[in-house]
C-alpha cells in the first residue's frame, strides 16, 4: 500500500472544517484547507441550520482539495447527529433542517412514551434520553407523515447532493432512536408503532463503503474531469472522534471535548440494563461494531454561548487569555450542573450560570474568568463523575483518560480533569473527528489495513499528546 491523498469534511456544531489527508503506513500529514462557521439560526417559529451555506462550504472545501491534490482519491462527511433533510420523491428538499436545539420536541415527548414506553425504547435501541432524538423530531413534524418522502441525515443529506445516492449511514442512524441496538438494522417493528411511514428512512451503509461518485454537475462544479468518490466513514461526529483516539490499551476512557463533552468508554457488546437506562447511558454504534457507551455532558457549549454573549455586548474576549487567568483563581469555587437543561438552549450564558450559582447559595462569579473557571470546574466534575459511572455500569476499567477535540487545548480543563477524575489525562489531537474520518478512508483505499487498533497506532505515531498528571500522584518512574 502507497500513500493517498483525501478530503475529510467535519461539520461540528461551531465549525465545519474540510482536511486534505496524506495518508500511508508510517505517513498521516493533515492540512486545514478550509474552516467556516457554523451555529443555530433563529427564524420566528424556532431554531434552523444553514444547510445550503453548509453546502457551499463543503464545495469551497472540495475544490480546494481537488486543486492542491491532483491525485484526491476520494472524500467523506462526518457531522453532528440526529438532525436531518426531508427530500421527497422527485428529490426536492422539503423544508429547512431544524436546529437540535429547538425547543419544538418538548410538546410530544409524553405522546411518544405513552405509545412506547421509554423503558421499552431503552431495551430495543439503547439510545440516552435526550429531547432531540430524531424520533422525537419526527413525532413533532408533520412533514415527515407523507407519503414517499426520505429523511436523511445531516451527512447523509449532503452525501445525496454530491452523489445523488441516498443511503443512511449506520453511526449516525444509532442517534435516531430507531435502530435496533443489537443487530445495527432498523428496527421495523418500533417504526411502525411510532406511526411513521415504512419508507421513510433510507437503506444502511457501514462505515467503509462506496456511496458512489460525484455527480458529473458537482464534478464540472469543482473543475474535476474523473471519477471522485464519496465514501461512508463513521459519519456521526463522536464516532470518527472516537476512533480517532490514539489509545493503545482497551482500558481507556474518551472525553471528545468540542461543543459537547461526550464521556465513555468503547465496548464490544451494549449495555442496555436498567441501571444504564436510569443514568441515561448511551450505546451509539462506533466504527467495526464496537459500542460507544457514553453520556452526553453539556460541554464547551457553556463557554463558546458565554463568549458569545460578552461579544455581543461589545466586550472584546481572548480566550486563551481569558483561560490564563481562570488558572490562577483559587480552587474550590462555585460549580453548576452543566446538564441542567437551562444551559441548553442560545442565549445569555453568563447570567443563567450566574443565577444557578445563587439558587445554589454559592458565591456568584462576578468576572469572565471567575465564570470561565466554574464552568471548567464543573465540566471536570461532571467529566470524572461520567467516568467513574461508565466504568461501574460497564465493568470496563479506565486507566487512562484520552481527551481530544477543540478543548484539549484547555490546559486548565486538562488539568483539572485528571485532578477530579484521578487518571492521567493525554490530551489531543485537536482534530480527532477529521483523523478518524480520514483513518477510516485510508482503509477503504486500501493504503492503511488492519483493525481499529492498527489505525490508531498510525496515529499515535504522528500526532503530538500531552499527558496531564492527577495533582498528588507522583509520575510513573
Ligand atoms: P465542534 O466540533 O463541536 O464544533 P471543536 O472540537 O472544534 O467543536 O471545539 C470547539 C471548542 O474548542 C471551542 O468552543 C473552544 O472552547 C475550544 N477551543 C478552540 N480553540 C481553543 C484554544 N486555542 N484554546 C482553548 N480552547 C480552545
Ligand atoms: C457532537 C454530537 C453528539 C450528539 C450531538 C447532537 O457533535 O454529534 O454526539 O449527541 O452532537
Amino acid at each position: 500500500p502507497g500513500t493517498v491523498e483525501l478530503a475529510a469534511v467535519d461539520l461540528g456544531a461551531s465549525s465545519g472544517r474540510v482536511m486534505l489527508g496524506r495518508i500511508g503506513s508510517g505517513r498521516l500529514e493533515l492540512t486545514e484547507l478550509h474552516r467556516f462557521r457554523n451555529g443555530p439560526v433563529r427564524l420566528p417559529d424556532g431554531l434552523y441550520w444553514d444547510v445550503l451555506g453548509l453546502y457551499q462550504d463543503v464545495l469551497v472545501g472540495l475544490g480546494r482539495a481537488v486543486r492542491q491534490a491532483p491525485g484526491l482519491a476520494g472524500a467523506a462527511i462526518d457531522s453532528w447527529a440526529v438532525d436531518y433533510g426531508l427530500v421527497d420523491p422527485d428529490g426536492a428538499l422539503v423544508g429547512n433542517p431544524r436546529h437540535y436545539r429547538d425547543a419544538r420536541t418538548a410538546a410530544v415527548i409524553d405522546r411518544v412514551h405513552a405509545t412506547v414506553d421509554a423503558a421499552e425504547l431503552y431495551r430495543r435501541t439503547g439510545l440516552q434520553h435526550l429531547p432531540f432524538n430524531t424520533l422525537y423530531q419526527f413525532a413533532a413534524d408533520p412533514a415527515v407523515s407523507v407519503p414517499g418522502r426520505t429523511a436523511l441525515l445531516v451527512p447523509d443529506l449532503l452525501g445525496y447532493w454530491l452523489t445523488g445516492r441516498q443511503i443512511t449511514e449506520q453511526t449516525n442512524a444509532s442517534t435516531t432512536g430507531l435502530l435496533d441496538a443489537r443487530t445495527g438494522a432498523w428496527d421495523d417493528e418500533l417504526i411502525r408503532r411510532l406511526g411513521f411511514p415504512d419508507d421513510l428512512l433510507a437503506p444502511l451503509l457501514p462505515p467503509g463503503e462506496e456511496i458512489g461518485p460525484l455527480t458529473p454537475e458537482v464534478a464540472t462544479d469543482l473543475s474535476l474531469s474523473r471519477p471522485l468518490p464519496l465514501t461512508t466513514v463513521g459519519s456521526h461526529d463522536t464516532a470518527s472522534a472516537v476512533l480517532g483516539v490514539p489509545a493503545d490499551t482497551p482500558d481507556f476512557g474518551y472525553i471528545s471535548c468540542g461543543t459537547w463533552g461526550l464521556v465513555g468508554v468503547e465496548l464490544d457488546a451494549p449495555v442496555l440494563t436498567d441501571g444504564s437506562r436510569d443514568a441515561n447511558f448511551t450505546n451509539e454504534r462506533g466504527v467495526d461494531g464496537t459500542v460507544r457507551y457514553l453520556r452526553n455532558v453539556m460541554g464547551l457549549w457553556l463557554l463558546s454561548e458565554s463568549v458569545r454573549t460578552w461579544q455581543r455586548s461589545g466586550t472584546t474576549v481572548d480566550l486563551a487569555e481569558l483561560i490564563e487567568r481562570a488558572a490562577a483563581l483559587p480552587a474550590g469555587g462555585p460549580r453548576i450542573d452543566p446538564d441542567d437543561p437551562v444551559f441548553a438552549p442560545p442565549g445569555d450564558m453568563p447570567e443563567r450560570i450566574r443565577r444557578a450559582c445563587a439558587a445554589r447559595d454559592q458565591p456568584v462569579p462576578d468576572s469572565p474568568e471567575a465564570l470561565v473557571r466554574c464552568v471548567l470546574d464543573s465540566l471536570a466534575t461532571a467529566f470524572a463523575a461520567t467516568l467513574a459511572e461508565a466504568e461501574r455500569l460497564s465493568g470496563r476499567a479506565v486507566s487512562v483518560v484520552h481527551l481530544v477535540g477543540g478543548g484539549s487545548q484547555n490546559a486548565l480543563l486538562c488539568q483539572l480533569t485528571a485532578d477530579t477524575s484521578g487518571r492521567p489525562v493525554v490530551a489531543g489531537p485537536v482534530e480527532a473527528t477529521a483523523l478518524g474520518n480520514l483513518l477510516v478512508q485510508a482503509r477503504t483505499h486500501g493504503a492503511l489495513s488492519g483493525d481499529r487498533w492498527a489505525l490508531r497506532r498510525e496515529l499515535r505515531r504522528a500526532v503530538p499528546l500531552r499527558t496531564y498528571r492527577p495533582a498528588g500522584v507522583p509520575a510513573p518512574r
